[in-house]
């Protein structure tokens, strides 16, 4: 079930335009914007216009708007120019942290696209 946009989420303001954000991607469904804190020399969040408080809400309530996100972070990876082809050392990282002891910190679903540098496994 779609759910109204969240007076207090950061990222549905970001959405309204209320809240400044350097957008790299935009569809129909979804919006891209560089995370303010980068962890990669390519850091970008895709998130769905609509309000969902995790990315498993997001798929259980639209698995439609699950497969819009991770479309756009192919895009996005496309973009940045962190996408393979391109040799060994070109690839990215899709994460949803979901939960707060998964690192989750703002509860509107989001995927960070993480590249630009070599990512090791298993993450921290
Ligand atoms: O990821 C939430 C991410 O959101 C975290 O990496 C910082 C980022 N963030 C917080 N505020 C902003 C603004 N205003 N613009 C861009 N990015 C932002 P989580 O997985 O929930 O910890």
């Amino acid at each position: 079930m779609a759910e109204e946009p969240q007076e207090d989420c950061l990222f549905c303001k970001i959405v309204a335009g209320d809240v400044p954000a350097t957008v790299v991607h935009e569809t129909d469904t979804t919006l891209a914007f560089r995370d303010i804190n980068p962890q990669a020399p390519t850091h970008v969040l895709v998130i769905p216009k609509e309000h969902h408080p995790d990315a498993a809400a997001m798929a259980a309530a639209s698995p439609q708007l699950a497969a819009d996100v991770l479309r756009a972070a192919g895009e996005v990876a496309e973009k940045e120019n962190i996408a393979p082809p391109g040799g060994a050392t070109v690839g990215y990282r899709i994460v949803f942290n979901t939960g707060a002891g998964a690192g989750q910190t703002v509860w509107h679903a989001h995927a960070h696209v993480l590249g630009g540098r070599g990512l090791n496994w298993p993450p921290g």
